[in-house]
């Protein structure tokens, strides 16, 4: 073996040695605040987050109704995968909407009790992070707002400390499900909550129903997550079938889409645009070029590219 050759191998050596520390400090800081248990799409949200290589998950934090059931869910799924580093932190409990509905998908998970939740309550916990971390922390928020509206309530020195915030949030114009805009979920059932998170001064990016309505699951792609044979698959197959209700049922990948928009700002979206909203007393997300904040709406989804990188993320070995 040559000297130069010798030399060569050893820089690459080098390189292949340093690559996954490279990669490791590129990752994006992230903490996920989800209404897991509800709609289905928020697990399989969830199992997105822990398999992005883009990411490095912080933490999960629950908002939203029985917010204990929806942390063991999470914290189940986090064992599932062998994750048992990332902490989850209960928010405060909430009445249920409607006062009689019934989250099947909690029986998945309500005799375990391997894997816990932190005794920090969410909103502690976020503000603890981002201190930790300032202008590091992506903040994605895939439910109603109460612990990001507590946080910029009890918290408002960590607000221009979060680098990002991106919300499956709010509804602009029509969609696939109304040809008018209405009160966003996540929005109308913490309206208060979601006026102060609107308000703030952090950068706050939406993917709202004027998207997300048009990414539904096809059962050829639920087969393919099914069938991937890993953990993941299994547990959200699982999940899938305690939440469907009728045969007809089908995902519709709202909570997925803000998680895209934030592994990779714009690339999944005809049309990011910047837009003057104001959340009103009625939970509409207005564009007010009076009183309006401005919010980053992300639009025309492309669909099949969006599928392909998401599925591509929750089968991988
Ligand atoms: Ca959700």
């Amino acid at each position: 073996m040559t000297c130069r050759t010798r030399i060569v191998l050893t820089l690459v050596w080098i390189l292949i040695a340093c690559l996954p520390a490279a990669a490791q400090q590129t990752r994006m800081k992230v903490l996920l605040d989800t209404d897991i248990g509800t709609d289905i799409d928020d697990g399989w949200a969830l199992g997105y987050a822990l398999k992005s290589p883009s990411f490095e998950l912080l933490g999960v934090t629950v908002a939203d109704g029985d917010t204990a059931q929806r942390a063991r869910l999470a914290c189940k799924l986090l064992y599932r995968l062998g994750r048992t580093d990332v902490p989850v932190a209960v928010g405060r409990r909430t009445p249920a909407v409607p006062p009689n509905r019934v989250d099947y998908q909690f029986t998945w998970a309500e005799d375990f009790h391997a894997y816990k939740p932190i005794d920090t309550p969410a909103v502690a916990f976020l503000a603890d992070v981002i201190r930790r971390h300032p202008h590091e922390i992506t903040l994605i928020a895939v439910g109603p707002l109460q612990n990001l509206g507590d946080l910029v309530r009890q918290h408002p020195d960590v607000v221009p400390l979060v680098k990002r915030v991106v919300l499956m949030s709010g509804s602009i114009g029509p969609n696939a499900f109304s040809a008018v805009p209405v009160p966003e979920w996540n929005v109308r059932l913490a309206i208060a909550e979601a006026q102060a998170v609107y308000a703030a001064a952090w950068p706050v990016t939406i993917v709202p129903l004027d998207s997300t309505t048009y990414v539904r699951l096809e059962d050829s792609e639920r087969d393919g997550v099914r069938n991937s044979g890993t953990p993941l698959g299994v547990a959200l197959e699982a999940l899938l079938r305690l939440w469907t209700d009728r045969p007809a049922s089908r995902m519709t990948l709202h909570d997925q889409l803000a998680l895209a928009e934030a592994q990779h700002p714009g690339r999944f979206f005809g049309r990011c645009e910047q837009m003057p909203l104001r959340v009103d007393a009625d939970g509409y997300t207005r564009v007010d070029r009076t009183n309006g904040r401005p919010v980053t709406v992300c639009l025309e989804p492309k669909r099949n590219e969006f599928m392909a990188h998401y599925l591509a993320q929750v089968t991988a070995k």
